[in-house]
């Protein structure tokens, strides 16, 4: 079959399939892409070839940004439980460079998206082309490499005769649970339009089964023996944990175990935060109960968690001079952290297994309760924080809690970066296990808006509440253009503070005086930028592009415009509510600590302070190399 290098990419893409549990998925539902002369020809001629001929083959999605159009496949990956994602053509150059933060992000959250950057020539004939790096000393090295480091699987297609090799090479990555992540096919603009005889077969329809690895007999042995030798065990679940569809399985293994559940940043919904063994956040922005259980637990039972040092308090969570770890992960990278037990297996399927080899144990009845009532206590306090009443301008927990009390069960909340990750951790109350979709692998400021839309895009049948800070919005709003031109409902949420409300905090505690973290004039008389406030109306500013915008100023009004955005229709387009907080209005503690270095010597007394403190809390670091298994450590 005669086709160019992008026709063939197109028609092999839309005939790829994922299958898990008897189900079927398109793998590829669809294809951003930004034209320039990298791609325009190429695979922009096959994708309107294809849209011609069948509209639904491979749909074309225009956005203004390809670093937020990455971040939509990634949100759209993300809401499928990896089963689906879309695919992402940029031209060369600086179109293909502006993927690599989206590239790392995926990568980094394990997230499947393909990245189909526009190339040098491969013939070189007209070197150099236009963007073209020219590396003195490499000639064959272009700005593509950066892909490398950030890809889980990289590859440049410079003759026609590679394509079928690296297409299979692609599924392969994106489907597999425990290698996923970033897919890079570079593409070389004259490789792109350059025909070929392909066999018919490549563009056979193909089903790509997502395992449910079970665990070895042996391996899931030593995890019940040591499990059964607990006296005050703890879950931590993981992203892994809702992308493997175990959260019932989870709920019936904790039930039966009275095993307590603390969650992560990307496992936050892996049980809904009124269950009473669920102790809701854990590590430095969890809840003091899920962290005292932490700080006592003798076994750990990590699934699908890759222990970022946000879990794990930069290493002070975990106390308990014996700690052990039980690492239930499909990678065997991530079981094999904190010298833990590894179950490589899906999270599903190793705890079906250890439910039936935990049949009988249970932890004592009075552990059970304790985390019943850490439940009950953290929820009295999140209560307070959603009725703050702080004045004259709302606390930034009054926005969270409207949000949760209008939206309904299984409407998304989301967000990336700022004061609001932390807050969202351990406040929210999550009531479904994809209503809670916060990117803290990456925090990447920016995500926010565009992943938003591609949630909505994997979910229509949800209503998704954006939240935003005025930094993140500053830095990539432009993706709300593509919810107008594909009338994409999202209800943004603007929080207005004038600054980083975070890194003020963080730069306060570390000693640095706030310094560099406020949107302020340069002041005439200082000569620093402490001056006013500066006169942006982001509202106005997000009216320009099309959306429909309410400025609020209380919680009752916030509410207001919430419900209505709630009732607006489906296909009304985006919605965007301003509201300002202050800025210094925090959440309560999470008696937890995060580990950023303060300066050794300092002129400041600030910093010095801060330093005596980072020192004092520094040696609650623990190695966690200790052996886990029973055999092991009973030696
Ligand atoms: C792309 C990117 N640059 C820098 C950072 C570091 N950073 C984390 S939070 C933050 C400020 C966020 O400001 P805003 O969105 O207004 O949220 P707020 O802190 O006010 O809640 C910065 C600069 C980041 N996470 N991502
Ligand atoms: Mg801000």
């Amino acid at each position: 079959m005669r086709l160019t290098v992008a026709q063939a990419t197109v028609r092999f893409l839309a005939a790829q399939f994922t299958e898990r549990d008897g189900v079927e998925h398109r793998l590829i539902e669809g294809c951003f892409g930004i034209f320039g002369h990298g791609n325009v020809a190429g695979l922009g001629q096959a994708l309107l070839e294809a849209e011609l001929d069948d509209p639904a083959a491979l749909p074309y999605h225009q956005a203004r940004n390809e670093q937020g159009m990455v971040h939509a496949a990634v949100g759209y990956a993300r809401m499928r439980n990896r089963l689906s994602t879309l695919a992402c053509t940029s031209s060369i150059g600086p179109g293909a460079t502006n993927m690599v933060t989206g590239a790392a992000l995926a990568t980094i959250n394990r997230l499947p998206v393909l990245l189909l950057p526009g190339d040098v020539f491969a013939t070189r004939v007209a070197d150099p082309v236009l963007q073209q790096l020219e590396l003195p000393h490499a000639p064959d090295v272009t700005v593509n490499d950066a892909f490398r480091p950030v890809s889980r699987f990289f590859d440049r297609v410079w003759r026609p005769e590679q394509l079928p090799a690296a297409l299979l090479g692609a599924m392969r990555v994106l489907t597999d649970p425990a290698e996923t992540g970033a897919v890079t096919l570079a593409m070389p603009q004259d490789v792109q339009a350059e025909g070929y005889d392909w066999p018919a077969e490549l563009f056979a329809r193909r089903v790509w089964h997502v395992p449910r690895t079970v665990p070895e007999p042996a391996a899931l042995a030593r995890a019940a023996a040591v499990i059964r030798a607990a006296e005050r065990p703890l879950i931590v679940a993981g992203g892994g944990l809702i992308y493997s569809e175990a959260t019932d399985t989870l709920r019936a293994f904790a039930e039966a175990t009275g095993i307590p559940v603390a969650e992560t940043q990307a496992g936050k919904g892996s049980l809904p935060y009124d269950h009473p063994l669920a102790l809701g956040a854990v590590g430095a922005t969890g809840t003091p109960g899920a962290n005292r259980f932490a700080r006592s637990a003798d076994v750990v039972i990590g699934i699908g968690t890759r222990y970022s040092d946000f879990t794990t308090a930069s290493r002070t969570a975990f106390q308990d001079p014996g700690v052990r770890f039980v690492n239930v992960n499909v990678a065997a990278f991530d079981g094999a952290k904190h010298a833990g037990l590894p179950v490589v297996a899906d999270a599903r399927a190793a705890l079906e297994a250890l439910t039936e080899a935990l049949a009988g144990w249970s932890v004592p009845a009075s552990y059970r309760s304790a985390a019943a009532e850490a439940n009950a206590e953290w929820d009295a306090v999140v209560a307070g924080t959603y009725a703050a009443g702080h004045e004259p301008l709302p606390a930034q927990t009054e926005v969270i809690g409207a949000v949760n009390e209008v939206s309904a069960p299984r409407d998304v909340v989301l967000n990336a970066a700022g004061s609001m990750p932390g807050e969202l951790h351990k406040l929210w109350r999550t009531r479904d296990p994809k209503g809670y979709h916060v990117e803290y692998g990456y925090s990447t400021m920016g995500y926010e808006i565009a992943a938003g839309v591609g949630v909505r895009m994997a979910a229509p049948d949800r209503d998704v509440f954006v939240l935003v800070g005025d930094g993140s919005y500053l830095m990539m709003a432009q993706e709300l253009v593509t919810a107008v031109q594909e009338r994409i409902k999202i209800v943004v949420v603007l929080v207005q503070n004038h600054g980083f409300a975070s890194i003020g905090s963080l730069s306060e505690s570390l000693g640095s005086q706030r310094f560099g973290t406020a949107y302020r004039y340069r002041s005439g008389e200082s000569g620093r930028l402490d001056g006013d406030v500066l006169p942006v109306d982001l509202a106005a500013n997000a009216a320009s592009l099309g959306v429909t915008v309410v400025r609020v100023s209380t919680v009752d009004e916030l509410r207001a415009a919430l419900r209505d955005a709630k009732a607006a229709p489906a296909d009304g387009g985006p919605i965007l509510i301003h509201v300002e907080t202050d800025p210094l209005a925090g959440a309560p503690d999470s008696d937890s600590w995060w580990d950023v270095p303060v300066s050794e010597t300092a002129a400041l007394d600030t910093t010095r302070s801060a330093r005596a403190e980072y020192e004092r809390q520094k040696k609650a670091q623990r190695p966690l190399v200790g052996p886990s298994s029973t055999e092991e450590s009973d030696a």
